[in-house]
């Protein structure tokens, strides 16, 4: 695999200069003050839910403890022994009063149709989750996110270290079968199985950090995977814009069609409609 440490990073840019920029074609960009305004920023620290919701129960990886005690096996985590890392944590189940330190969400994440009260779908698709780990933990698994949204990664605190593909390297990349297709069947990208996965020293790749204040888009279809350098807290949401809505479409009524082929087809004309009346983006 061949990896250039490289990707732009970029202030002041408004959502038309990122649709431009950023969405056609998709390529991944770093918003270096997309959420400076979050309460959020300087204040999650794995202290401060250590102090505030040391109580509440987690359970990561099958193992359920209290938050107090991940956060010190967060702290004490190294590369050699990584804690357990808390991921993809809906915050809509933490307590309520946190929703107001993440807000705004970046304007580049709009206008999201996931959100709009339109959508034809009974379960939020874009919900905003949280990580909270320590060095050395890695993202269990490189892929690139469900029904070909995007993701947007904003982080709090700490640092870490992201690789990711663009969708033009797929056939180095190993998909699963079937439903997990957006999963590699490659566990360690930075020490592969050679014999088991041969076309992946083809592979080309980006390599970089991300550091706290800054927001990382990946856009549907690109392969990624993260590793953390020093104890991190991070934030997430996946976004549906014109510029995925094809890929969408396809994932999502073929998720429907293995339910009902009636309801997939009702479901895709209601998304042609939306997209083609701008309905999503007003409502
Ligand atoms: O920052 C990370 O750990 C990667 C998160 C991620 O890729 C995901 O939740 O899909």
């Amino acid at each position: 695999m061949q990896l250039v440490d490289q990707i732009d990073r970029r202030a002041g840019l408004t959502r038309t200069e990122f649709a431009h920029e950023y969405l056609s074609p998709p390529r991944p960009v770093i918003l270096t003050d997309a959420m400076s305004r979050w309460r959020a920023l300087g204040r999650w620290t794995p202290e401060f839910f250590k102090n505030e919701y040391g109580d509440l129960q987690v359970v990561v990886d099958g193992e359920a403890m209290a938050l107090r005690d991940l956060i010190d096996r967060i702290d004490a985590s190294t590369r050699d022994d990584p804690a357990p890392y808390l991921r993809n944590q809906p915050l809509a189940a933490w307590p309520p009063e946190l929703s107001a330190d993440v807000s705004p969400m970046p304007e580049c994440t709009q206008p999201n149709w996931l959100d709009s009260r339109l959508f034809p779908s009974r379960h939020p698709l874009s919900s905003v989750e949280v990580y909270i780990g320590g060095r050395g933990a890695r993202f269990p698994v490189l892929h690139y996110d469900g029904l070909h949204t995007h993701a947007f990664l904003m982080q709090l605190h700490g640092d870490k270290q992201y690789i990711v593909f663009s969708p033009e390297q797929t056939a180095f990349m190993y998909p699963r079968d079937g439903l997990e297709m957006n999963k590699s069947r490659i566990d360690d990208v930075l020490a592969p199985d050679r014999v088991a996965f041969p076309l992946f020293d083809r592979a080309e790749g980006l390599r970089f950090e991300l550091h706290p204040g800054e927001t990382l888009f990946v856009p549907a279809g690109w392969w990624h995977t993260a590793r953390i350098l020093s104890s991190s807290v991070t934030v997430s949401v996946n976004v549906l814009n014109r510029a995925n809505s094809a890929a969408f479409r396809h994932d999502y009524c073929a998720s429907i069609a293995r339910r009902s082929a009636l309801l997939s087809s009702v479901v895709r004309a209601g998304l042609r409609f939306g997209q083609a009346t701008r309905l999503f983006e007003r409502a």
